[in-house]
């Protein structure tokens, strides 16, 4: 068994949230925050048998668009603070951060 940990954005988390039941596949989401963007974003954690990983993989991709955001980071992004004047820049936020993590032990009480 895998558990799938996958960091999306919050507007494409309904989605994924209905195609993954339509496809009877069990998950938790977990409301999120990015540590760069420190803006909301939503994770989902999904426990499946090793044979469905690459089912949620592709129901991941197919319901997860990449973004371009505007953003004004709240800190230098090289780590210096002297005379720092903080300008927009445009980051591409995923898709997906999709982490694929060995259960060793699953109950269901
Ligand atoms: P929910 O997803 O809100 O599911 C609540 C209950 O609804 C489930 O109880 C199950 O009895 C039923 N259910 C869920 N998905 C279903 C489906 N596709 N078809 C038919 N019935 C379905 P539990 O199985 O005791 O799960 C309780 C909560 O534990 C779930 O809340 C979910 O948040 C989490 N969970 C369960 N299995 C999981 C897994 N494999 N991966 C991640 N989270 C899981
Ligand atoms: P955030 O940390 O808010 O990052 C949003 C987007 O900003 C990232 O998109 C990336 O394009 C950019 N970014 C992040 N850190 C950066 C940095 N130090 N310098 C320049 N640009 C940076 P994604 O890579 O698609 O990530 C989307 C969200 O997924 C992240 O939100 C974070 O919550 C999560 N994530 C991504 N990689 C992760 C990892 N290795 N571990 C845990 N969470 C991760």
């Amino acid at each position: 068994m895998k558990m799938v940990v996958a960091v999306v954005q919050d507007k494409d988390a309904p989605r994924l949230s209905n195609a993954l039941v339509q496809e009877g596949i069990r998950a938790t989401k977990l409301a999120s925050t990015g540590g760069f963007l420190r803006a909301g974003n939503t994770t989902f954690l999904i426990g499946v048998e090793d044979e469905k990983v690459e089912d949620v993989m592709r129901i991941i991709r197919s319901n997860c668009r990449v973004r371009d955001q505007l953003v004004t980071p709240v800190s230098p992004m090289d780590g210096t603070t002297d005379s720092y004047i903080p300008y927009p820049v445009e980051v591409q936020v995923g898709g997906a951060a999709v982490f694929i993590i060995p259960v060793d032990r699953f109950e269901h009480f």
